[in-house]
Protein backbone atom coordinates (compact mmCIF):
# COMPACT_ATOMS: atom_id res chain seq x y z
CA UNK A 1 0.00 0.00 0.00
CA UNK A 2 1.01 3.32 -0.91
CA UNK A 3 2.81 5.80 1.82
CA UNK A 4 3.42 9.29 2.10
CA UNK A 5 5.09 11.44 5.14
CA UNK A 6 3.01 14.54 6.46
CA UNK A 7 4.49 16.94 8.91
CA UNK A 8 2.19 19.55 10.89
CA UNK A 9 4.50 22.26 10.61
CA UNK A 10 5.60 24.85 13.32
CA UNK A 11 2.63 26.84 12.82
CA UNK A 12 0.49 23.84 13.37
CA UNK A 13 1.94 22.43 16.24
CA UNK A 14 1.71 25.97 18.08
CA UNK A 15 -1.83 26.93 16.49
CA UNK A 16 -2.94 23.23 18.40
CA UNK A 17 -3.99 21.61 14.90
CA UNK A 18 -2.36 18.79 15.42
CA UNK A 19 -5.48 16.93 16.68
CA UNK A 20 -7.78 18.47 13.82
CA UNK A 21 -5.03 17.40 11.03
CA UNK A 22 -4.97 13.93 12.54
CA UNK A 23 -8.70 13.34 13.19
CA UNK A 24 -8.78 14.52 9.28
CA UNK A 25 -6.44 11.75 7.76
CA UNK A 26 -8.06 9.19 10.28
CA UNK A 27 -11.95 9.82 9.27
CA UNK A 28 -10.74 10.00 5.39
CA UNK A 29 -10.02 6.37 5.89
CA UNK A 30 -6.01 6.18 5.95
CA UNK A 31 -3.98 4.43 8.34
CA UNK A 32 -1.30 6.04 10.21
CA UNK A 33 1.86 3.82 9.67
CA UNK A 34 4.08 6.10 12.38
CA UNK A 35 3.97 9.50 13.56
CA UNK A 36 6.44 11.28 16.57
CA UNK A 37 6.87 15.32 17.88
CA UNK A 38 9.98 16.12 17.09
CA UNK A 39 12.73 19.22 16.90
CA UNK A 40 13.94 19.16 13.04
CA UNK A 41 17.79 19.65 13.37
CA UNK A 42 19.53 22.51 10.74
CA UNK A 43 21.11 19.27 8.73
CA UNK A 44 18.18 17.65 8.44
CA UNK A 45 15.79 20.91 7.58
CA UNK A 46 18.65 21.93 4.60
CA UNK A 47 18.30 17.89 3.48
CA UNK A 48 14.62 17.63 3.38
CA UNK A 49 14.18 21.16 1.66
CA UNK A 50 17.30 20.20 -0.92
CA UNK A 51 15.52 20.75 -3.83
CA UNK A 52 14.53 24.52 -3.13
CA UNK A 53 18.26 25.29 -2.12
CA UNK A 54 18.59 27.96 -4.81
CA UNK A 55 15.55 29.61 -4.62
CA UNK A 56 14.97 33.47 -2.60
CA UNK A 57 13.34 31.88 0.67
CA UNK A 58 15.35 28.63 1.33
CA UNK A 59 17.01 30.27 4.00
CA UNK A 60 13.65 31.40 5.67
CA UNK A 61 12.17 27.87 4.80
CA UNK A 62 15.18 26.36 6.43
CA UNK A 63 14.50 29.03 9.85
CA UNK A 64 11.39 28.69 9.90
CA UNK A 65 10.65 24.74 9.96
CA UNK A 66 14.05 24.41 12.51
CA UNK A 67 11.76 27.23 15.27
CA UNK A 68 9.72 24.68 17.19
CA UNK A 69 9.00 21.33 16.69
CA UNK A 70 6.82 19.54 14.07
CA UNK A 71 4.80 16.79 14.17
CA UNK A 72 6.07 14.12 11.51
CA UNK A 73 3.43 11.44 10.31
CA UNK A 74 3.91 8.48 8.21
CA UNK A 75 -0.09 7.43 6.39
CA UNK A 76 -0.80 4.70 4.00
CA UNK A 77 -3.24 4.09 1.44
CA UNK A 78 -4.52 3.90 -1.77
CA UNK A 79 -3.34 6.69 -3.62
CA UNK A 80 -2.21 8.72 -0.16
CA UNK A 81 0.16 10.96 -1.74
CA UNK A 82 -2.00 12.97 -4.46
CA UNK A 83 -5.06 12.35 -1.90
CA UNK A 84 -3.59 14.02 1.07
CA UNK A 85 -2.27 16.55 -1.70
CA UNK A 86 -5.89 17.91 -2.10
CA UNK A 87 -6.43 17.91 1.71
CA UNK A 88 -3.66 19.86 2.11
CA UNK A 89 -4.98 22.49 -0.60
CA UNK A 90 -2.45 24.77 -2.41
CA UNK A 91 1.14 26.05 -1.37
CA UNK A 92 -0.36 29.34 -0.98
CA UNK A 93 -3.31 29.31 1.75
CA UNK A 94 -5.21 32.93 -0.27
CA UNK A 95 -5.29 29.94 -3.69
CA UNK A 96 -6.23 27.02 -1.34
CA UNK A 97 -9.65 25.73 -1.25
CA UNK A 98 -12.15 26.30 1.37
CA UNK A 99 -12.20 22.86 3.25
CA UNK A 100 -8.66 22.14 2.46
CA UNK A 101 -6.35 22.19 5.65
CA UNK A 102 -4.54 25.28 4.41
CA UNK A 103 -7.74 26.96 2.76
CA UNK A 104 -9.37 26.47 6.14
CA UNK A 105 -5.94 27.02 9.06
CA UNK A 106 -3.39 28.79 6.61
CA UNK A 107 -2.13 32.40 6.53
CA UNK A 108 0.45 33.06 4.55
CA UNK A 109 2.88 30.86 2.22
CA UNK A 110 5.99 31.18 4.44
CA UNK A 111 3.67 29.47 7.27
CA UNK A 112 1.10 26.86 5.76
CA UNK A 113 0.57 24.72 8.87
CA UNK A 114 1.63 21.56 6.51
CA UNK A 115 3.73 19.98 4.74
CA UNK A 116 2.79 16.40 2.45
CA UNK A 117 5.24 14.69 -0.03
CA UNK A 118 4.61 15.71 -3.66
CA UNK A 119 5.42 11.93 -5.35
CA UNK A 120 6.16 8.46 -4.71
CA UNK A 121 10.09 9.76 -4.70
CA UNK A 122 9.58 12.05 -2.40
CA UNK A 123 7.74 10.05 -0.12
CA UNK A 124 10.44 7.61 -0.23
CA UNK A 125 13.22 10.07 0.22
CA UNK A 126 11.25 11.97 3.06
CA UNK A 127 9.72 8.88 5.27
CA UNK A 128 13.48 7.38 5.38
CA UNK A 129 15.06 11.16 6.28
CA UNK A 130 12.18 11.18 9.29
CA UNK A 131 12.09 8.05 10.51
CA UNK A 132 13.81 4.85 10.82
CA UNK A 133 12.38 0.99 9.87
CA UNK A 134 11.61 0.25 13.72
CA UNK A 135 9.29 3.28 13.89
CA UNK A 136 6.96 2.63 11.36
CA UNK A 137 4.33 -0.06 12.73
CA UNK A 138 2.76 -2.79 10.12
CA UNK A 139 -0.88 -3.74 11.58
CA UNK A 140 -4.03 -5.17 11.09
CA UNK A 141 -7.06 -2.49 10.75
CA UNK A 142 -10.18 -5.05 10.42
CA UNK A 143 -12.22 -1.39 9.45
CA UNK A 144 -10.61 -1.27 6.26
CA UNK A 145 -11.65 -4.51 4.89
CA UNK A 146 -15.21 -1.85 4.52
CA UNK A 147 -12.89 0.24 2.76
CA UNK A 148 -11.11 -1.85 0.35
P1 LIG B 1 4.33 22.50 -1.15
O1 LIG B 1 4.67 22.52 0.32
O2 LIG B 1 2.91 22.87 -1.41
O3 LIG B 1 4.78 21.23 -1.81
P2 LIG B 1 6.63 23.72 -2.44
O4 LIG B 1 7.28 22.38 -2.41
O5 LIG B 1 6.55 24.45 -3.72
O6 LIG B 1 5.15 23.66 -1.83
O7 LIG B 1 7.37 24.68 -1.43
C1 LIG B 1 7.89 24.17 -0.25
C2 LIG B 1 7.61 25.12 0.87
O8 LIG B 1 8.26 26.35 0.59
C3 LIG B 1 6.14 25.46 0.99
N1 LIG B 1 5.45 24.58 1.91
C4 LIG B 1 6.12 26.88 1.47
O9 LIG B 1 6.00 26.95 2.88
C5 LIG B 1 7.48 27.41 1.07
N2 LIG B 1 7.36 28.39 0.01
C6 LIG B 1 6.96 28.16 -1.26
N3 LIG B 1 6.95 29.32 -1.95
C7 LIG B 1 7.36 30.28 -1.08
C8 LIG B 1 7.55 31.70 -1.18
N4 LIG B 1 7.33 32.34 -2.31
N5 LIG B 1 7.98 32.35 -0.07
C9 LIG B 1 8.21 31.69 1.08
N6 LIG B 1 8.04 30.37 1.25
C10 LIG B 1 7.62 29.68 0.17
Amino acid sequence: MEKTFLMVKPDGVQRNLIGEIMSRFERKGFKLAGAKLMPVPQGLAEEHYGEHKEKPFFGELVEFITSGPVFAMVWEGEDVIAAARQMMGATKPSEAAPGTIRGDFGMIVGKNVIHGSDSKESADREISLFFNDGELVDYQKDSLSWVY
